[in-house]
């Protein structure tokens, strides 16, 4: 357990997981993309500031980029956006070794598995991650919301022992045996939620009324999805939890409407994308969700943002 932890991606959950590491002693560094990132994060004498509830810690964080050393990696937590993560896993590639071990933070379903396609001898677990956290600088991060973080290997083989780190940094994290479903039930609620806030501009708790007599049909297409999938509950089940996200995050915006408001690019593609094209594979007719797909598809080209 001795390797270096590499996080890839200084955003709002790698800086989290970088401050958390980094201060209970774990040799972890982070990987930046461009000179110009590193430059001013040494500018800052490497240091990172982690807030919760208005109190504030300094932290300090090597960091580096992926082409400045040779040095192996063994140990790589990719927290970068979904649609980043091709580019981001290419430029470490050659630091790779047959044996190394990768975590994937995404949100959505479909980069996790390009990288599983893609690194065939390594070992690769997925995580789902309910944290909120966001960046109020570049070396400042906010964790806003407490959350669990469930990881798994979707080839269902055990636990590896350098998660122990995790514990080590106090991340509230479990080992579910069962990872995919997790991640397509996590899936099934944002499509249920992100595209309604982001069309209609609201913040969760009003994406029920908005969806209006759309709602009951919506569940019902990702219902059916879920059960091609494998990922076997009642519908009114479906209904219960998806409702209890609703409740539990009224008053906040979704990741996906906060990502239009600021005109930064979506995960749809990762999520309503995966879901659409999942249904169409299977066979299924999903008309609420394509519609979905297509309306939110339209606005982001009407904002001048990446339609996938
Ligand atoms: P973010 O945009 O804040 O951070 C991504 C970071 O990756 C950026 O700093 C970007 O510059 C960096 N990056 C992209 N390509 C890179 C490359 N090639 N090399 C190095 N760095 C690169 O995103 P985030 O909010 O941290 O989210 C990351 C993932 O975690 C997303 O899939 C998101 O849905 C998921 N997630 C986030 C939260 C949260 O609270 N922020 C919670 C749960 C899940
Ligand atoms: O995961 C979320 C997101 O915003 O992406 C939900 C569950 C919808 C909470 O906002």
């Amino acid at each position: 357990m001795s390797e270096t932890l590499y996080i890839l991606g200084a955003g709002s959950l790698g800086l989290l997981w970088a401050t958390r590491c980094a201060h209970a002693g774990i040799d972890c560094r982070l990987i930046l993309r461009t000179p110009r990132a590193l430059r001013d994060w040494h500018s800052g004498q490497d240091q990172l500031l982690l807030e919760q509830q208005g109190r504030s810690q300094s932290i300090h964080v090597p960091a580096e980029l992926a082409g400045a050393s040779q040095q192996p990696i063994q140990r790589l937590v990719i927290a970068t956006k979904a649609w980043a993560v091709t580019e981001a896993l290419d430029s470490v590639a050659p630091r790779l070794a047959a044996d190394s071990q990768l975590l994937l933070l995404q949100n959505g379903l479909g980069s996790q598995q390009a990288v599983r396609a893609r690194l065939t001898s390594q070992r690769v677990l997925y995580a789902s991650v309910t944290d909120g956290a966001w960046k109020r600088a570049a070396n400042h991060v906010v964790w806003a919301g407490v959350g669990r973080t469930l990881v798994g290997d979707p080839q269902q083989q055990p636990a590896p022992d350098w998660l122990a780190l995790l514990d080590l940094a106090g991340i509230d994290w479990h080992w579910e045996p069962q990872i995919m479903p997790v991640l397509w039930l996590k899936l099934a609620v944002n499509c249920a939620i992100n595209p309604i806030t982001a069309l209609h501009d609201c913040v969760n708790g009003e994406v029920a009324e908005r969806a209006g007599a759309s709602f009951a049909p919506l569940l019902a297409e990702l219902h059916a999805l879920l059960a091609s999938q494998g990922v076997i509950l009642p519908l009114a089940e479906l209904r219960q939890r998806i409702l209890e996200v609703i409740q539990a995050t009224a008053a906040n915006s979704s990741s996906m409407r906060q990502d239009l408001r600021a005109r930064r690019r979506t995960e749809i593609d990762f999520i309503l994308g995966h879901a659409c094209r999942t249904a169409r594979q299977a066979g299924l007719a999903t008309p609420v969700l394509d519609s979905l797909y297509r309306q939110l598809q339209n606005r982001l080209a009407e904002l001048g943002l990446p339609t996938c």
